[in-house]
């Protein structure tokens, strides 16, 4: 059996630690290194008449496969539809979105012509997993070329309620082109319950006596499945962190002051501007650390010609501006601001020497940030977790400082008792949380979603039951 995963993009194998700047794209990679197969999707390039027969490179057990899109196509497809809509959206952000039908045509366009390529190539039993928000009808396409494999899908953002879903215009067509997989994941329970109430409310699925959905003569299983990382890699990245020359020059910038730090892709989802100005509140309510501590704002750019993205960009170099000038010193700079991409062994050296790691996003399905700087941590000395309770993370990590991003002075106040938090209470808190993250790894995570995908049946039951709207919120409560 071999594995078939499709992504929005596919990275070049040959382009190094830095191009995954992204929680999907890392992720995959770790759950494709131990089982092999092969990756399929857009190369992130254009061309005028791009073919449509993918170029493949082979690296160690993965065939990675990447077809280029037309101009118009990344236009509409990528940079509208699914960055302009689905994204603020599913991120509970309808103010942000700019929706037009052309765009939604090129969404559909492209699902297609990605569809066609792949189904010409696939075997009788080939598993098919595919992945976020860019690729929703592709299974539905697939179906309708008559593929009979099991199809599964992996929500990566969250699923908001059907109330916020159903104000995109297209949303219904999305939520009917569900009923094409196999098996649906998501990162929560609240998501997975999210989207079961919308199916349920919108496209007349009904659910039967094991919990599974019918839709149009199938059988969908809608279920939560939070995404892990490779512990072993980021703690053995920070251990031997010591020995690269960027991070020995940022211990020694920093002297013997305390590290506050943050790292996310440039996107509004992430609360970056808020955290920022979160900082600036603790440093006023605590006069006694200006001096002393420093936040480090990591920003890789990322999707730099969505309007909504360069002028983030503007709003954190302002307030960065602000605060820099405000209340900065001759040798001190209260907030850094690094708007590029290190490599993951950096990432971990930097995440080891921060005595706070602020994970505050506004909405996110899950967080790796956050479970990366707790497995970078040194278990005898570690630093404490501050984190968001909108970020699917949040779940699964109790022991994190568990904070309201909306409110800066509760993150304020946070980052004053991550840093005055006993060296007992940091341990105990680190171990707990090393040990949820180790048994939820990101092997945990893909082994369980296939195995899934493996059980889950093709054909419908004939017997069925309507469900009620309570079942489907008692299992939204789950
Ligand atoms: C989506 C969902 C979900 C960041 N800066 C650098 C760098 N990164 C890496 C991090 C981490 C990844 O990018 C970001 O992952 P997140 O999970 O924080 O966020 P998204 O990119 O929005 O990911 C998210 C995820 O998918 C997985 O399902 O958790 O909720 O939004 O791994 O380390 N990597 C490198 N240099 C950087 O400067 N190498």
């Amino acid at each position: 059996m071999r594995l078939v995963v499709v992504s929005n993009r596919v990275p070049s194998p040959r382009a190094g630690e830095k191009a995954a700047a992204g929680g999907l794209a890392v992720a995959l990679r770790d759950a494709l290194r131990e089982r092999g197969g092969l990756w399929f999707g857009w190369s992130g390039g254009v061309s005028e008449t791009p073919e449509r027969t993918p170029r493949t490179i082979v690296h160690g057990q993965i065939a990675y496969e990447q077809v280029d899109l037309t101009a118009i196509d990344r236009q509409e497809y990528y940079l509208g539809f699914a960055n302009r809509v689905l994204w603020p959206s599913m991120h509970y952000r309808l103010g942000l979105t700019e929706f037009s039908r052309d765009d939604f045509a090129g969404y559909l366009r492209v699902n297609r012509m990605l569809a066609e390529s792949l189904a010409q190539r696939l075997r009788s039993d080939d598993i098919i997993w595919i992945h976020d928000y860019h690729l929703l009808p592709f299974a539905s396409v697939l179906r309708e070329l008559g593929v009979k494999n099991r199809i599964g899908y992996f929500h990566h953002i969250p699923w908001p309620p059907i109330e916020v879903f159903g104000a995109i215009p297209a949303g219904r067509h999305l939520l009917e082109a569900m009923g094409a997989y196999d098996l649906v994941g998501l990162q929560t329970a609240t998501d997975a319950g999210n989207l079961v109430r919308g199916l349920i409310e919108t496209t007349g699925a009904a659910m039967d006596r094991r919990g599974r959905l019918r839709m149009a003569g199938r059988t969908v299983r809608v279920d939560a499945f939070p995404i892990g990382i490779d512990v072993d890699d980021f703690r053995r990245f920070a251990d031997r962190a010591s020995g690269l020359r960027l991070v020995r020059q940022m211990a020694q910038s920093l002297g013997d002051r305390r590290l506050v730090i943050g790292v996310d892709r440039l996107d509004y989802s992430k609360g970056i501007v808020e955290r920022i100005e979160a900082f600036e509140r603790f440093l006023v309510a605590n006069p006694q650390q200006r001096g002393r501590s420093i936040l480090l704002q990591i920003t890789p750019e990322s999707r730099a010609e969505v309007p909504e993205y360069a002028e983030l960009g503007q709003r954190i170099d302002q307030a960065v501006g602000r605060i820099n000038g405000a209340h900065g010193g001759l040798d001190w700079t209260p907030v850094r601001f690094v708007k590029r991409a290190f490599s993951r062994p950096v990432l971990a050296g930097l995440y080891r020497h921060a005595a706070v790691g602020l994970v505050t996003p506004m909405r996110d399905g899950m967080n790796l940030v956050a479970k990366e700087y707790v497995a970078a941590q040194d278990p005898a000395d570690p630093g404490v977790l501050v984190l968001s309770r909108f970020a699917g993370a949040a779940r699964q990590m109790p022991d994190a400082l568990i904070v309201n991003p909306f409110d800066k002075s509760e993150v304020a106040e946070a980052i004053q008792t991550a840093l005055c938090l006993p060296l007992e209470e940091r341990r105990e808190r680190h171990a707990r949380l090393v040990a949820g993250l180790e048994a939820r790894d990101v092997s945990w995570w893909a082994g369980s979603y296939l195995a899934a995908l493996s059980r889950a049946r093709r054909r419908a039951k004939p017997k069925l039951r309507t469900v009620a709207r309570s079942e489907a919120d008692r299992f939204a409560a789950a």
